[in-house]
């Protein structure tokens, strides 16, 4: 449902900062896309599960250099279809594309000067995956950010991280390696692919605040609207959280959750743990509620194309978002600091789709003058709206703009009158159980 309030009241600070997160803040919702070499072997060893997140194997496996970089050879996605993967996400209701440029196992997806340990000199595809996405994503009205491992790089003798061919990190000229490859490199990506949304640079070992500012320079002087991302190993943009971890309450920054839709970056074909499209909309609209954004992530095959599961499920969230979307783009956080019990999503009600058992199954968002509210279970026929200053103008479904009762009840609380969930599943996070916001 959505309200209009009598009495809105919102004053806007304005400042470059603010201004460079414009769009992000009112973006919300984000592809995030690992991919890279580890595609292939996709979680498997010589004939061994490797267990952990697919990117990680070489790290995992105590693979050496000059094996893993083999894998160079195979690299031939031929189903690769850059259109496709930006129409997906526009599908899907995102804003904005993240995809690794270079992930730790030092991999560069793009054409690159510095090192010929890219997509186009050390593959037999030969193209530049860069440069098509950005094509793709210009096309589809999508912003494009580029991850970078700025500090872990297990392909270079001096990136952090590779004790196994390299010994320890201590050891190593880690400004060499900076100089040498990631600087460069960045570079590169400010340069050659038109505006870039930003760049996410990730795990900061090593950082010192004189070697992040080299970054920083780096980003604001080719591309000032660039934002970085929480994890250079210095102040970026805005707050990036840990790896799935939904904050538990409204956090009054800019910030931004990294998440996968199975368990893995990397794609592994051994996790078909996919969410459903309600636990998506679920925690983008938690997210919201919370003030941040959500970069939802898909592994893609190592033949190029998106799992097809992530596919229909992203698009099936993206039919719920074309509806509702006014509740989620651009919305600010709860004014309630309500209690946000998370949802029992692991129970399983009879069809096999997550249960939601928290006290609170709805979730607010909110714009100047406006106040929605998604619900994730049927209040049961009446909503009681937590108490607040405003009068309440009207109240709507905000799907179909159904408009709704408004009563005030004996002791003063105000009601909405709902209309009920499907009976057959009351209570139950499908995707079309969702009453609409
Ligand atoms: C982590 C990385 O180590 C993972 O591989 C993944 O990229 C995730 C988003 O960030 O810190």
């Amino acid at each position: 449902i959505a309200l209009t309030l009598a009495s809105p009241a919102r004053a806007q600070v304005d400042s470059a900062r603010e201004a460079r997160l414009a769009w992000f803040k009112d973006a919300k919702y984000g592809l995030f896309i690992h991919w890279g070499l580890y595609a292939i072997p996709a979680g498997q060893w010589k004939g061994k599960t490797i267990p952990g997140i697919g990117e990680w194997i070489m790290n995992r496996a105590r693979i050496p250099v000059r094996e893993y970089e083999q894998l160079a050879r195979q690299f031939n996605p031929t189903r690769f279809d850059a259109d496709a993967w930006a129409r997906m996400a526009r599908d899907a209701g995102m804003k904005y594309v993240v995809i690794t440029s270079k992930h730790h196992d030092g991999f560069a997806l793009f054409r690159s000067d510095v090192s010929r340990y890219d997509v186009v000199d050390a593959t037999p595809f030969k193209r530049d995956v860069l440069a098509e996405l950005a094509k793709a994503c210009a096309k589809y009205g999508l912003r494009l950010g580029f991850y970078y491992s700025q500090a872990q790089d297990w392909h270079e003798p001096n990136g952090a991280g590779n004790t196994w061919d390299f010994g320890p990190d201590s050891l190593k000229d880690y400004d060499a390696y900076l100089r040498g490859k990631a600087e460069p490199q960045v570079r590169e990506l400010l340069t050659r692919y038109g505006p870039v949304a930003l760049i996410w640079f990730d795990t900061p070992r090593m950082m010192t605040p004189e070697r992040a500012k080299r970054f920083t320079d780096i980003v604001r002087t080719l591309q000032p609207n660039t934002l970085i991302d929480g994890r250079l190993g210095a102040a970026g943009d805005y707050v990036s959280t840990g790896d799935n971890a939904i904050p538990s309450a409204v956090r009054g920054e800019y910030w931004e959750v990294p998440a996968t839709l199975n368990h893995t970056w990397g794609y592994r074909t051994d996790d078909a743990d996919w969410k459903s499209p309600g636990d998506v909309i679920f925690k983008l609209v938690d997210v919201v509620s919370k003030g941040g954004n959500y970069l939802l992530n898909v592994g893609p095959m190592p033949n190029g194309e998106m799992p097809r599961a992530a596919v229909d499920i992203l698009t099936t969230a993206g039919a719920w978002l074309k509806k509702n979307g006014e509740a989620v783009y651009g919305a600010g956080p709860t004014p309630f600091g309500d209690e946000l019990g998370e949802p029992a999503t692991k129970a399983k009600d009879a069809r096999g789709q997550p249960a939601f058992l928290a006290r609170t199954d709805y979730r607010v968002t909110t714009k100047p003058g406006k106040l929605f509210f998604t619900f994730f279970r049927d209040p049961g026929g009446t909503f009681e709206l937590p108490a607040m200053p405003n009068a309440v103008q009207r109240a709507y479904r905000l799907s179909d703009g159904a408009p709704m009762e408004v009563r005030t009840t004996a002791a003063g609380a105000r009601q909405i009158v709902l209309p009920r969930f499907p009976a057959d599943r009351p209570g139950f996070l499908a995707i079309d159980d969702l009453m609409g916001t």
